[in-house]
């Protein structure tokens, strides 16, 4: 059986690359593996996704191997790192989305990066100002950078972070994944598009996840989205995934503090050095999860 890489899904057709060759090749997946498990509360997914090393044979996926770790949205195994990215403004920064793509990432155990995009469209105070504001993520271990795919700035800055790893470029759709992909190598070519002026946000311009060959690694482009749902988390998913917040909890005087209401919560005790937008979402998060639990 042959080894290879999944770069790219569309309809039934698995772009692979030969991990021996490196011929890339078309292939299709054998019937087997074209469903999705669900095994008591959890989804086991076997179906290949890009990311994946798969067994084929004459142009058939048989098996998926082992993966390190796979992310739904975007759809991807096997990931080094996500680097996300929101732009400062068309569409608007929001700090709701950003915590929450985070935490989708940080349940993964996956290493996060932050870049904040169309920096062009700021002027040095409103720029200033964001950069205050996010700093706090940087005081709880995110690297951020700020770049600009139009007028060229900070791309150089970013280009050694990908080597030899693979990356997914995740994020808020309209953000300029796909921008910041041909701004950092041109031959990528990726589909750009317009973000939509009703609705304030991209038009899903990419519509599938793929692997680009860069510097000895992969760097992912994937469909961008506008919110994310919390399918599948737990409370207890949410309070460790706040590492700033988990970090503070040991010495909550309950081991199972909520950070809400409880008496000697050393979250809430520190919430003059917490970024208040940050323990606002954790608490709708908290709502969102626990209504998803009733049904
Ligand atoms: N002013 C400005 N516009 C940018 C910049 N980067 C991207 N854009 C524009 O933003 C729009 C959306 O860019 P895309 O690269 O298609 O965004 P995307 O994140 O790939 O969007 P999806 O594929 O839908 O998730 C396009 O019109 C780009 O020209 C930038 O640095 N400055
Ligand atoms: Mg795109
Ligand atoms: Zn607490």
């Amino acid at each position: 059986m042959k080894k290879g890489l999944v770069l790219k899904i569309t309809g039934g057709n698995y772009t692979i690359k030969d991990l021996d060759t490196n011929e890339v090749i078309m292939a299709k997946a054998s019937g087997k593996l074209r469903y999705v498990r669900v095994a008591s509360d959890k989804i086991i997914t076997v179906s290949p996704k890009a990311g994946d090393i798969v067994n084929y044979e004459n142009n058939y996926i048989e098996s998926v191997n082992e993966r390190k770790n796979s992310l739904r949205r975007p759809d991807c195994a096997n990931i080094d790192q996500v680097v996300l990215i929101f732009s400062c403004k068309e569409p608007d920064f929001s700090f709701n989305l950003l915590d929450n793509f985070i935490l989708h990432v940080e349940k993964e155990n996956i290493d996060i990066k932050i870049v904040i995009t169309k920096i062009d469209l700021l002027n040095d105070d409103e720029l200033n100002d964001l950069k205050k504001k996010l700093s706090y993520y940087e005081s709880i271990g995110y690297e951020l950078y700020y770049t600009s795919s139009k007028i060229n700035n900070g791309i150089d800055t970013l280009k050694p972070l990908f080597e030899n790893k693979i990356s997914v470029l995740s994020g808020q759709t309209g953000a300029g994944k796909s921008s910041l992909l041909n701004a950092i190598d041109p031959n990528f070519k990726q589909n750009t598009n317009e973000i939509s002026k009703a609705l304030g946000r991209g038009k899903h311009t990419t519509r599938t996840t793929e692997l680009l060959e860069y510097d000895n690694g992969y760097i992912a482009d994937t469909p961008g989205f506008s919110s994310l749902d919390f399918f599948g988390f737990e409370i207890d998913d949410l309070k460790k995934c706040f590492k700033d917040f988990y970090k503070l909890s040991n010495e909550c005087r309950y081991s199972d503090c909520n950070h809400i209401n409880e008496p000697d919560c050393n979250v809430k005790n520190n919430l003059d050095k917490i970024l208040k937008s940050r323990y606002e979402n954790y608490l709708k998060f908290y709502e969102e999860i626990k209504k998803n639990k009733k049904y």
